[in-house]
């Protein structure tokens, strides 16, 4: 489709969308940051980097801010998440227009993103109500035991450029509530819709008013200012999303200076469709999680293995899918598939097609599609691969809209392909027989944090914690009871008897 269509270059709407949104114009231009949109591969700002002692400044005021915010009754840390709530809501269509244009998501699932961060600051409000210890059955005569727990420190978040804003709301609604204050290093292919965020939720910052200075921070750059965060021991803990290598480095630096880790890192997720599958429904749910986000979300849907008898009623149908879905600009109407991020993913997503052809797989899809943006665009048609056999390069995460296809006869089969991989993020299984869902869902099942019966395995609620075992890194964030991971549990012992009984009947008479 030619770019003329569009309306505005994407650096104008840009520059548009940060002056709506609040963000100064010395913050996005005259800086030592490149920033391209995928969209067109144009540069569109040039963004002013932190330096390395300036993080360390910014880390030591939200230390501050934190003995502060600590003492700040629960419920009203609640009204602060409850305005930026607000402002997220008021400021919806300009931040998920801004998404799009820095991250190539089309605009439903841009706005989307926005409401994921409104509907975790509506659940961190309620929460903030909620934050609740036991009471415990103590062996004491005129004794009560409970716990209580308490605000942990700074928490950092280390976010990824595929869900851009949603996944700091999902920390830093949390820890706010908590009684943490937050650091925040965005993907460095992402700062602009991190500075809209910033400048957004400044103003919930001065409508609360009162709030300690440097609650909330942002430090922008390059790895090394993300490292900063790792090796600070006034972070106590520490969120990370991205690459299971990144995963890598990160887990155990932090674990050297014992803080906490949230580890939200590859997937790998894969879905089983079994002979009683509705395929008219299990074909839209796996064309949205495999080629929604254009496969470049953590939860995106990558192995798919096809019982033998559904095979030839299912694939072809999806071949034709993959073949007509409509990859292009995501300004424009009808677009699914907007742009990878950048050339190393399409160089990957072309490193594990040459494998899969190497490997005698049929390949559907995968190529480049030209003429939109600039050289630096990086448009593909979506890939189905038909494998031999469940090895090679889908053992692997390739950040890309690659699906693998797998036939199978036996259930016992599936689900040790399903689980031999070394992520453990999230996973389906499409099925109308009880036995075969419960099973999936079974200790002897899916090992993944996520695991969905008749629906894809991306786009989770916030409702549920959010997570993965194995090599996903173990954390969970959003729902449920993650906010416990930003607090620290004390457990409480009270004698309000005359004598000193021991524990275990120990006696020390003195
Ligand atoms: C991610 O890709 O890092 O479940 C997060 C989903 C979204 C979050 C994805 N709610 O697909």
């Amino acid at each position: 489709m030619p770019e003329a269509q569009a309306p505005l270059s994407v650096a104008t709407e840009i520059a548009q969308l940060l002056q709506r949104l609040g963000v100064p114009d010395a913050a996005h231009t005259g800086g030592e940051l490149t920033v391209r949109s995928p969209v067109t591969g144009e540069v569109v700002a040039q963004v002013r980097q932190t330096s390395t002692a300036e993080a360390t400044g910014t880390i030591g005021q939200a230390h501050e801010a934190f003995k502060a915010w600590r003492n700040v009754p629960a419920p009203r840390r609640g009204e602060l998440v409850r305005l930026l709530g607000e402002e997220l809501r008021a400021a919806k269509a300009d931040l998920g227009r801004l998404v799009t244009l820095e991250a190539g998501k089309i605009p439903t699932e841009g706005a989307g993103e926005v409401q994921e961060m409104i509907d975790i600051c509506d659940f961190a409000v309620g929460l903030s109500r909620q934050l609740y210890g036991l009471t415990l059955a103590t062996e004491r005569a005129e004794h009560r035991m409970m716990e209580t727990w308490h605000p942990l420190g700074v928490c950092g978040v280390i976010s990824a450029f595929n869900f851009p804003v949603a996944v700091w709301s999902w920390n830093a609604a949390l820890a706010l509530v908590c009684g943490d204050s937050v650091v925040w290093k965005p993907s460095e292919k992402t700062p602009l819709t991190a500075l809209a965020v910033h400048a957004i939720a400044q103003r919930a910052l001065a409508r609360f008013g009162g709030a300690p200075e440097g609650l909330l921070g942002l430090l922008l750059g390059q790895r090394d200012i993300g490292e900063v965060l790792v090796d600070d021991h006034r972070v106590p803990i520490l969120s990370a999303t991205g690459s299971t290598a990144m995963g890598r480095q990160v887990g155990p630096k932090l674990a050297a200076r014992f803080a906490r880790a949230i580890l939200e890192l590859g997937g790998n997720n894969a879905a089983i469709v079994t002979p009683s599958a509705d395929l008219d429904l299990t074909l839209r749910a796996i064309a949205f999680s495999a080629m929604g986000t254009a496969g470049q979300r953590c939860t995106t849907l990558r192995r798919l293995f096809v019982h033998d008898s559904v095979y030839d009623a299912l694939v072809p149908k999806l071949a034709k899918v993959y073949g007509n879905v409509q990859v292009g600009d995501p300004r424009e109407a009808g677009t699914l598939v907007g742009p990878l991020i950048d050339r190393a993913a399409f160089d990957g997503m072309q490193k594990a097609l040459g494998e899969s052809r190497e490997i005698g797989a049929t390949v559907h899809g995968g190529q480049r599609v030209e003429g939109i943006g600039t050289q630096d665009a990086f448009y593909v048609r979506p890939a189905l691969v038909e494998l031999k056999s469940h090895g090679g390069p889908v053992l692997r995460e390739t950040f890309a809209p690659i699906l693998y296809v797998v036939r199978y006869t036996s259930l016992d089969d599936a689900i040790e392909w399903h689980n031999a991989v070394g992520a453990g993020l999230s996973s389906s299984i499409f099925t109308l027989n009880v036995r075969e869902a419960e099973r999936f869902l079974s200790s002897a099942g899916s090992d993944c944090g996520i695991a969905n019966v008749n629906i894809g395995p991306s786009g989770a609620e916030i409702g549920g914690a959010f997570g993965g075992e194995k090599e996903t890194g173990g954390g969970r964030e959003a729902g449920s009871d993650s906010w416990k991971a930003y607090m620290r549990r004390a457990t409480n012992t009270i004698n309000y008897s005359t004598a000193l009984p021991l524990a275990q009947g120990v006696t020390f008479e003195i």
